[in-house]
C-alpha cells in the first residue's frame, strides 16, 4: 500500500494564487479578467478542496486499517452553513485566500458571499449535527455523518405586503456546488416496496422497485488536526432513465414517472421542526438514507469481502442516532444481518443493540415520531416482520424485569390496538446501548416522564450530553473582533480548540480597560450589523440603542408571543401617557424565525410582529425609542452576523419545553446577556455565568406542572395586568390591522382561553424584569463586565466539550493515532 504523506496545508499565497489561475483556466474556463466573484468562489474552494485531499485520503485509510473505532452520526439534517470560510479556517488558509483574492483584483468578502448556504435543515437538531461533525474532525476522531442531500432545503421566507410568511423553493443547487462531490462509482442500492416469501424456510424480501443512492461528500477538515472526516449525504437517482416502452407509445410523462418518482425521495426537506409529519415520503426519506449508510459502512469496514465477521461491526464504528428520524436503521440492521449475512436472531440483535445508541431532542409529546404499522408494512414489509419480533422479544424479556403488566403494556414497541403503531423512539430505546437527551434538565425530564418506564428498568441506558456549539463558527469566523481580543487577553490562540481557557479572561473582568475594549467591540459589531441590515434588508438599525434579539423557529412553546405582547405593553403605556417616551430605553428588537407553513397560529404571529414592526417603527411619538425588525429567511449567514452583534438574548420558552437550545449558547459566548427561562440549557448556562450575570424570570418546571393540575385560566391574568389587558386590546382593536378587529381575532381568543404555553402566566414577571435589564444598561461598564464574564464562563458549552462526552461516555472511542 502506498505511503499517504502527511497534509500539504498551509499553502504560501503563491501556491493558493496559482491554484485559483489554474481553476479557474481548466474548471471554470476563463481568464482571470473575466471571472466573476463566483468563479473565484468555486476555483478558490476547489484549491481548498485539492490540498485537503491527502489529509481525506490518510484520515479514511487510518480509520479502516487502525483499531479506532469510527462514530456514524446518522440524521435527516446537518444545517452546515456556508463552507468556503469555515475549511480556509480550519486547513489553516484564512490569509493566504485573502492575500491571494486580493492579489486577483477581487473583495475576499465578494468572493464568499457568492457561496449559496445549504439550507439542509430547519432549526437546532441540524444545526447541532453540523456542529458535532466539526467537532469530530477537529478532535481527530474517524466519522462519518450521514444524511440526505436534499434538492430542496428548508424554504426561503418571504414576506408579503401584509407581512404574512410567503414560502418559496430553496433551490440551493442552482449554481456550481463545489464542496459536494457526487460518487457515482459507490452508489447504492435501497429498494421498497413487494412482499415477503418463504423459500426453503428462509424469509426472502421480494421488493417492488429500488432507487439508486448516490453518495455526495462533503469534506469536514479538522481545525488544526490534520484529519478530515467525511460527510456523505445521499442523493436518490432513478435507475430506469426511463420506461422505453411507454416512451414508444409516445405517453412521455409516463415514461418519465419512474424517474421523477424515485428522485422525489431526495427532492426536499421536510419544513417541520418538533413535528414528524406522518407521511410516506418521509418515511421513504428515512430508510433511503439509513439503509444506503449501512450498506455504506459494510463496504468501507469490509472491504472487498464476501463473508465478512460482522460480529466485529460494533468495534469498528458506533451509530448515533440524531432523533428518532434515522431509527428505521435498528430493523434494517437487523434484516441485513440475517437475511443477507445468514446470522441467527440472537447474534444479530447483539451486534445491533450494541452498534446504535439514541439522542432524544424534544419533551413536546407530538414530537414523538409514531408510524402506522401498516404503513410501514406497505414500503418495508420485511421491516415489519422484524419490528413485531423485536415487540415480541422486547415484552419477553420485560416479563424477566418486572411483574407490573401494566407497565409491560405501556413499554410495547407496537401498540396494541386495532391499527397498530410503531413508536420509533421507544425501539430506538430497546434497540440500542444508550438514550441521551441534551441538556440536564431535558435528560432528567425524559427520565421522569417521557421515557420513565424504560429508565426505570433499564436505568443505566440513560445519560445526558448538554449539547455545544462550535466555536470555530461561531465566534471565530462569526465575531474576528471579539477573537482577536480574546487571543490577545489570553495570549494564545488555543482557546480556538481549547474553549475552557476563556476562564483566563475572568481576572480582566476586573480591569476597566479591557471591559472598555470588550464593549468597542460590541459596538463596531452593532455597526457592523447595521450596515448588513441596510444592504441586505433596507433596515435603518441605529446602533445607538440596545441590541435585543430572538432568533428560532416560531413556535408556540418558544414564546415570541410574549416578547411581542412586552413590547406592545410597552407602546400602549407611551401612547396613553402612563411612561413619558423621554424615559424610555432605545431598543432595537429583532427578530428571525421561520414558522412550519401549515402552523396557523405561528404564522399569524410571524403576521403580527411585522405589522408591530410598521406601527411603531413609524409612530412619530415613539421618536425612534423602540424599533422592531424581522428579516426574513433567518438562516445560519444571518445568525453569525447578528449573534456577535446583539446584546441581550431572548431565551423565554415554557419551563420544561426546550429540550436545551443552543442559541442560548452562542449568544452567551458572544458576549450577549440572556433573558431566560429555567428551561433547557438556560439552567446550566445560569449556574456557570451565576444567577447575578443572567436575567431569570417565570415559572419552574414544578410550578408550571401544578398550574396545570390546579386548572390554567389565561383570562385571569389577562384581568389582573394592566399592562397585558392594554397589549391585548391593541392586538384586538384593530391597531396592528389597519383597523380590522377580525385579522388576529383566532390569535388573541388563543390567548384568552387556551394559552397552552401560559404566555400570560408569565407575563408579569417578564415585563417587571425589564427594570433590572434597563438599569444595568444604563450603565455600560457594568452590563458589559457582565457581558464578559458570560463569555469567560462559557467554555463549557464548545461541542469539543459535548463531543468529548459522548466519546467518554456513550462511544467509548477517540481520536487515531
Ligand atoms: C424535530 C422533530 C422531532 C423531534 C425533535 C425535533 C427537533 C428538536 N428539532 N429540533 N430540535 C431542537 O434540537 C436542538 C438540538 O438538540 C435543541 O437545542 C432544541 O431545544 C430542540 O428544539
Amino acid at each position: 500500500m502506498t505511503e499517504i504523506t502527511a497534509p500539504k496545508s498551509p499553502v504560501t499565497v503563491a501556491e493558493f494564487t496559482e491554484g485559483i489561475r489554474e481553476q479557474l483556466k481548466y474548471g471554470q474556463g476563463v481568464t482571470p479578467e473575466q471571472a466573476t466573484p463566483a468563479d473565484v468562489y468555486v476555483a478558490s474552494s476547489l484549491v481548498v478542496r485539492h490540498y485537503l485531499q491527502d489529509a481525506w485520503f490518510k484520515t479514511q485509510q487510518d480509520m479502516v486499517n487502525g483499531n479506532t473505532k469510527a462514530v456514524g452520526y446518522f440524521s435527516a439534517e446537518f444545517l452546515i452553513g456556508k463552507q468556503l470560510r469555515n475549511a480556509l479556517l480550519n486547513a489553516g488558509m484564512l490569509d493566504q485566500f485573502d492575500a491571494a483574492v486580493e492579489g486577483l483584483g477581487f473583495d475576499p468578502q465578494d468572493v464568499v458571499d457568492s457561496e449559496y448556504e445549504p439550507a439542509l435543515g430547519n432549526g437546532g437538531l441540524g444545526r447541532l449535527a453540523a456542529c458535532y461533525v466539526d467537532s469530530l474532525a477537529s478532535l481527530g476522531v474517524p466519522a462519518f455523518g450521514y444524511g440526505i442531500q436534499y434538492r430542496y432545503g428548508i424554504f426561503r421566507q418571504e414576506f408579503d405586503d401584509q407581512g404574512r410568511q410567503v414560502e418559496r423553493p430553496e433551490y440551493w443547487l442552482a449554481n456550481e456546488e463545489p464542496w459536494g462531490h457526487v460518487d457515482y462509482n459507490r452508489s447504492q442500492k435501497v429498494s421498497f416496496g413487494g412482499e415477503v416469501v418463504e423459500e426453503d424456510g428462509k424469509k426472502v424480501w421480494k421488493p417492488a422497485w429500488s432507487v439508486r443512492a448516490v453518495p455526495v461528500d462533503y469534506m469536514v477538515p479538522g481545525y488544526k488536526s490534520g484529519r478530515v472526516d467525511t460527510l456523505r449525504l445521499w442523493s436518490a437517482r432513478s435507475y430506469d432513465e426511463f420506461d422505453l416502452l411507454t416512451f414508444n407509445k409516445s405517453e412521455y410523462l409516463d415514461a418519465v414517472k419512474p424517474k421523477v418518482e424515485a428522485e422525489n425521495i431526495s427532492k426536499i426537506l421536510y419544513p417541520e421542526d418538533s413535528t414528524p409529519q406522518g407521511k410516506r415520503l418521509r418515511l421513504e426519506q428515512q430508510y433511503f438514507f439509513t439503509a444506503a449508510s449501512i450498506q455504506d459502512v459494510i463496504r468501507v469496514f469490509y472491504p472487498g469481502q464476501s463473508d465478512p465477521d460482522l460480529t466485529t461491526l460494533p468495534d469498528k464504528i458506533t451509530f448515533q442516532l440524531n432523533d428518532t428520524h434515522p431509527v428505521i436503521g435498528i430493523p434494517e440492521l437487523m434484516r441485513v444481518l440475517i437475511d443477507e449475512y445468514g446470522y441467527d436472531w440472537n447474534t444479530a440483535w447483539d451486534i445491533t443493540t450494541k452498534t446504535f445508541n439514541y439522542t432524544c431532542h424534544t419533551l413536546l409529546p407530538e414530537a414523538l415520531e409514531v408510524w402506522p404499522a401498516d404503513l410501514i408494512g406497505e414500503l418495508l414489509p420485511r421491516h415489519l416482520e422484524i419490528i413485531n419480533e423485536i415487540n415480541d422479544h422486547f415484552l419477553e424479556e420485560l416479563k424477566g424485569k418486572t411483574r407490573d403488566k401494566d407497565k409491560i403494556e405501556r413499554m410495547r414497541i407496537v401498540t396494541n390496538e386495532e391499527n397498530p403503531k410503531v413508536r420509533m423512539a421507544y425501539l430506538a430505546t430497546a434497540g440500542g446501548s444508550h438514550v441521551n437527551g441534551v441538556a440536564e434538565l431535558h435528560s432528567q425530564l425524559l427520565k421522569d416522564v417521557t421515557l420513565r418506564d424504560f429508565s426505570d428498568l433499564y436505568p443505566d441506558k440513560f445519560s445526558n450530553v448538554t449539547n455545544g456549539v462550535t466555536p470555530r463558527r461561531f465566534i471565530r469566523l462569526a465575531n474576528p473582533r471579539l477573537s482577536a481580543l480574546i487571543t490577545e487577553g489570553l495570549g494564545t490562540d488555543k482557546w480556538l480548540s481549547d474553549l475552557d481557557l476563556l476562564q483566563g479572561l475572568e481576572p480582566l473582568a476586573k480591569d476597566d480597560e479591557f471591559v472598555k475594549k470588550f464593549a468597542a467591540v460590541k459596538q463596531a459589531n452593532k455597526e457592523d450589523f447595521a450596515a448588513y441590515a441596510k444592504r441586505e434588508f433596507g433596515f435603518d438599525l441605529d446602533p445607538n440603542t440596545m441590541f435585543n434579539s430572538m432568533i428560532k423557529r416560531l413556535h408556540e412553546y418558544k414564546r415570541q408571543s410574549l416578547k411581542i405582547l412586552a413590547l406592545i405593553a410597552k407602546y400602549a403605556d407611551i401612547k396613553s401617557g402612563k411612561v413619558s417616551v423621554d424615559d424610555v430605553l432605545p431598543r432595537t428588537v429583532i427578530f428571525g424565525a421561520k414558522s412550519a407553513p401549515g402552523y396557523y397560529l405561528a404564522k399569524m404571529t410571524i403576521q403580527l410582529i411585522n405589522n408591530v414592526a410598521r406601527v411603531v417603527n413609524n409612530d412619530p411619538d415613539i421618536k425612534g425609542k423602540l424599533h422592531v425588525y424581522y428579516p426574513w429567511n433567518y438562516n445560519v449567514r444571518l445568525a453569525q452576523h447578528l449573534i456577535p452583534a446583539t446584546e441581550l438574548d431572548e431565551q423565554i420558552s415554557q419551563a420544561g419545553k426546550e429540550a436545551s437550545g443552543t442559541g442560548n449558547m452562542k449568544f452567551a459566548l458572544n458576549g450577549a446577556l440572556t433573558v431566560g427561562t429555567l428551561d433547557g440549557a438556560n439552567v446550566e448556562i445560569r449556574e456557570r455565568v451565576g444567577a447575578e450575570n443572567f436575567f431569570l424570570f417565570g415559572m419552574t418546571v414544578d410550578e408550571v406542572d401544578a398550574l396545570y393540575a390546579q386548572g390554567y385560566h389565561p383570562a385571569v391574568y389577562y384581568e389582573r395586568d394592566p399592562r397585558l389587558k392594554a397589549a391585548i386590546d391593541m392586538v384586538a382593536d384593530g391597531t396592528f390591522s389597519n383597523g380590522d378587529r377580525n385579522t388576529y381575532a383566532p390569535l388573541v381568543a388563543d390567548w384568552l382561553t387556551k394559552d397552552w404555553f401560559m404566555t400570560l402566566a408569565d407575563f408579569t414577571a417578564y415585563c417587571d424584569i425589564q427594570s433590572d435589564i434597563e438599569a444595568l444598561y444604563r450603565d455600560p461598564l457594568e452590563w458589559n463586565r457582565k457581558a464578559l464574564l458570560n463569555v469567560a464562563r462559557t467554555g463549557y458549552f464548545s461541542s469539543d466539550r459535548a463531543i468529548q462526552d459522548y466519546l467518554d461516555n456513550i462511544w467509548h472511542t477517540g481520536p487515531l493515532a
